[in-house]
């Protein structure tokens, strides 16, 4: 797993640095590619390649579908640090980007990831037909915006010291990160237009993306932060709505646990074909950071 995850990540993040080379140069390309570089797990990109080969669609497509979601990715976590949301000063064990450079620079820099998401999709360069790429647009707007991450963050910082239902909690954490790795489970399917699998496969996406969001908030309350690269035990200071706080640490485990083995009955009539995939829902499942 670990091989293959960091092939996954140099290919994207190799893919990324072609494409910001080719871009005019500008004040912003510094603390954009800050953000980007050397970035995270790409367990998003991995998510998309796994869901990819069941599907037989071609590596470099997906490698270039791939980079366009770490963009917003990477644009959720700057706006995700600022003062005015979750206020961190440290992100992928560096300075967070508003800590670097600035509030106002910070924004536009999130701002211009997200836009070059679409910039990648749209271009010429990838090999999907118009059609297609319309659709993959059409499906990143809708998981990225106020029904997907922007909607879920609103979510999670009006719950802020709240009591929430456990419906609640879910249906925010699913919105906050369950919809884009959704879209990394249903980009393949677009491009292969196999779509009679695509409300599958958002349903395993979103159930992939709150099981990564549980063990997520695990971490936050159990791993050091130089361990996890980030601030650790901020959810209980913040008073943040989480499951643990709703359901108990020893729950919350086993709710992740029957979750993983939903997830894998899910797949399962996709037989050996599901084999990297289920390689990454159990590394989801046993990370550290
Ligand atoms: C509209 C895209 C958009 C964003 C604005 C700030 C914001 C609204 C949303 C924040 C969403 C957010 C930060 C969700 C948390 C998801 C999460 C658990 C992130 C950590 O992901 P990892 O561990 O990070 O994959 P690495 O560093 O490995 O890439």
């Amino acid at each position: 797993m670990e091989k293959r995850l960091s092939k996954i990540a140099k290919d994207t993040n190799d893919f990324l640095k072609n494409f910001f080379k080719k871009q005019k140069k500008t004040n912003l390309i510094s603390p954009m590619k800050y953000g980007m570089f050397p970035g995270g797990k790409k367990i998003r990109s991995k998510l998309i390649v796994d869901v990819g080969s069941i599907f037989n669609v071609k590596y470099k497509k997906l490698i270039q579908i791939a980079a366009a979601v770490e963009c917003i990715h990477g644009y959720s976590l700057i706006h995700d640090d600022l003062p005015c949301m979750d206020n961190d000063n440290l992100r992928r064990g560096k300075l967070s980007a508003h800590k670097k450079y600035g509030e106002a620079t910070a924004i536009l820099a999130g701002n211009s990831l997200l836009t070059i998401a679409f910039e990648i999709l749209s271009n010429k360069n990838l090999n999907v037909s118009s059609t297609n790429k319309i659709k993959l647009i059409n499906s990143i707007s809708i998981c990225s915006g106020h029904t997907g991450i922007a909607g879920g963050q609103y979510l999670d910082l009006s719950f802020e010291r709240k009591k929430v239902s456990i419906q609640k909690i879910k249906s925010m954490e699913i919105k906050k990160t369950g919809k884009l790795f959704s879209f990394c489970c249903m980009a393949p399917i677009i491009v292969s237009n196999k779509l009679k699998h695509l409300k599958k496969f958002e349903l395993v996406g979103e159930q992939i993306g709150l099981l990564f969001q549980i063990v997520d908030d695990l971490i936050d309350l159990k791993s050091s932060a130089k361990k996890a690269g980030k601030k650790t035990n901020k959810d209980m200071k913040k008073g943040k709505a989480t499951l643990i706080k709703a359901l108990g640490y020893k729950n919350t485990v086993d709710y992740r646990d029957k979750l993983k083995l939903n997830i894998l009955k899910n797949i399962q009539i996709f037989g050996s074909k599901t084999k990297n995939l289920k390689e990454t829902i159990n590394y989801i499942v046993k990370r550290s950071k």
